[in-house]
């Protein structure tokens, strides 16, 4: 028998006072047969005092869109522990290529001290950018503020400027502090601003046949990789992946693909749109997380090109892929089918990933981002109602014109109109679209509602990110990591797939967490003494 989830919500609800539970009530939402597309309240703010997961500005500009460019220094001007918390964390892969550079292995900082803050930081930020021009002779250099430089007023932009005179080569300063906007999704913003201004179209490369972008993959785990090795068999070329194990040259070319594929619509939205209004170039929303989330995407991405050489090659490559997956496939599949999962991450992954459960018969029952927006739950048709964006006194409007020269047109209008019926192109549909009846939409999910749904909900697996895992392994519940895939990955595509449902069945039939009983239900607390403390 089906749990009545609205119950259930208002069983976690009635835990507030009085105001918290009007704002939370606002954040949670039941998806039902009478209301299958409900409105939920997004990107604000949270009400001080919850522990919400949600990360900074600078975390989505530093850590997320522009540290993965592999052959860029990318300096955090700030005290250090932001720059060591938006390394290697995120697990973004990057290799060089022949004769080129990548110092994703790196974590450059400024590490601002007492001094710094008081008297100013920008003399350190000019010999820092020094220093690595003398060691490391980028091909670029990204510079990025973090709360401090913004309180004090180090003028970057100017640190910048003086840097590109003496160097000679391109160095971008980006005002992301980390309070900047209501979460990561502000830096997102902030770095594409940047990256579409100041990168894109600046290339000389020449335009190839079957050309396309992946743009908001950021290699975790070795997804790219993956993604690529897919497009490549089948003919395709790929230009750049933003941001994930690319050149800053590479981005430079991007303007030269004929197709965007969006796979993190949160992260890279703006980017997709400006590169149709400047350059021509379509794009559509893609989903490689999963078995038949890759297939769709291949198949919708064959129609934009509506090339014979594509088609017949799209359907050899899925054919043979397949088949080399079959018997696993299905194995996996009587593992885990019936099983009920959750989800809770950034600002897309808590959507694809519904995908890829599915295809194991796995269904989520509760799914949430940390600083989707309304249309990454409800979807893009939403987006001319949405009033409140919180970020946007923050965020400098860029304004996108036609460039005459290059602008090229791929897709005839009158073919474009047709397939927008077909595909998704331009268009996005929301989590909500994936989504069971009686099942719970929740933004900004905070650990007490976390506890509170999984002693009601009582699912099989919950994925969320580093702040939750413990808690969950405390609980007995299966989880991996959706941010980093703990150890592992990639997941993505069709290999990606196999390696997740293998850690998931691992995981549901050798529940280690629950084999262990925790020292608190053994014996109690000895009043007045430090546990592993001396006495
Ligand atoms: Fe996009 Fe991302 Fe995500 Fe994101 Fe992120 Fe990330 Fe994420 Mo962590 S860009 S929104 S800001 S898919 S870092 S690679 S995993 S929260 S769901
Ligand atoms: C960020 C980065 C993060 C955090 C991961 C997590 C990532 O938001 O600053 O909470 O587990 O993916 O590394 O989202």
């Amino acid at each position: 028998m089906k749990k009545d989830m609205q119950k259930v919500v208002d069983q976690v609800l009635e835990q507030y006072p009085a105001k918290t539970f009007k704002n939370r009530k606002t954040h949670i939402v039941v998806k039902t047969k009478e209301d299958p597309n409900p409105v939920i309240q997004a990107n604000v703010r949270t009400v001080p005092g919850i522990i919400t997961s949600r990360g900074c500005c600078f975390a989505g500009c530093k850590g997320v869109v522009m540290g993965p460019i592999k052959d860029m220094i990318h300096i955090t001007h700030g005290p250090i522990g932001c720059a060591y918390y938006t390394w290697g964390t995120r697990r973004n892969k990057a290799r060089a290529t022949e004769g080129g550079q990548n110092f994703i292995e790196y974590a450059f900082s400024t590490d601002m001290q007492e001094s710094d803050i008081v008297f100013g930081g920008t003399k350190k930020l000019a010999e820092a950018i020094k220093e690595a021009v003398e060691i490391f002779n980028p091909k670029a250099i990204g510079i990025y503020a973090t709360c401090p430089v913004g309180l004090i007023g180090d003028d970057i932009n100017a640190v910048a400027a003086e840097a590109r005179k003496l160097y000679g080569i391109d160095v971008f300063a980006f005002s992301c502090e980390g309070y900047k906007g209501v979460t990561q999704s502000a830096g997102h913003h902030i770095a594409n601003n940047i990256v579409f201004e100041d990168m894109i179209g600046k290339g000389n490369a020449e335009h190839k046949k079957y050309s396309v972008n992946i743009l908001g993959e950021y290699n975790i785990g070795g997804d790219s990789w993956e993604i690529e090795r897919i497009l490549e068999k089948i003919g395709y070329n790929v230009v750049a992946t933003l941001s994930g194990d690319v050149e800053y040259e590479q981005i430079t070319n991007a303007h030269t693909a004929d197709c965007n594929l969006v796979q993190c619509h949160r992260s890279i939205n703006y980017i997709a749109e400006m590169l149709e209004t400047k350059f021509g170039i379509p794009w559509i929303k893609a989903n490689f997380i999963g078995v038949t989330g890759t297939i769709d995407t291949l198949r919708n991405l064959a129609k934009v090109f509506n090339d014979p050489y594509i088609y017949e090659r799209t359907e050899a490559v899925i054919a043979e892929e397949l088949s080399a997956m079959e018997g696993e496939l299905t194995y996996y599949k009587e593992k885990l089918e019936g099983k009920t999962a959750c989800l809770y991450v950034g600002g897309s992954r808590a959507h694809h990933y519904q995908v890829l459960l599915k295809d194991f018969g796995i269904e989520t029952i509760l799914a949430g981002y940390e600083f989707g927006h309304r249309d990454d739950y409800e979807g893009r048709e939403v987006i001319p109602s949405i009033k409140i964006d919180a970020d946007s006194k923050n965020i400098p409007e860029i304004t996108v014109q036609k460039d005459e020269n290059r602008y090229r047109v791929i897709i005839p209008e009158d073919r474009y109109e047709v397939l927008k019926q077909e595909i998704p192109l331009a268009y996005y549909g929301g989590m909500v679209k994936e989504m069971n009846e009686g099942t719970i939409m929740v933004d900004d999910l905070n650990h007490h509602e976390t506890e509170m749904f999984i002693k009601l909900l009582n699912p099989d697996m919950f994925f969320s990110g580093v702040k939750e895992k413990y808690m969950l392994q405390k609980m007995g519940v299966l989880s991996r990591q959706l941010h980093s895939y703990d150890y592992t990955g990639p997941y993505a595509g069709f290999k990606g797939a196999l390696i997740f449902a293998r850690e998931l069945a691992a995981g549901v039939y050798t529940p280690a967490w629950k084999y262990v009983t925790p020292p608190w239900k053994v014996e109690p607390m000895l009043e007045g003494k430090v546990v592993g403390g001396e006495e």
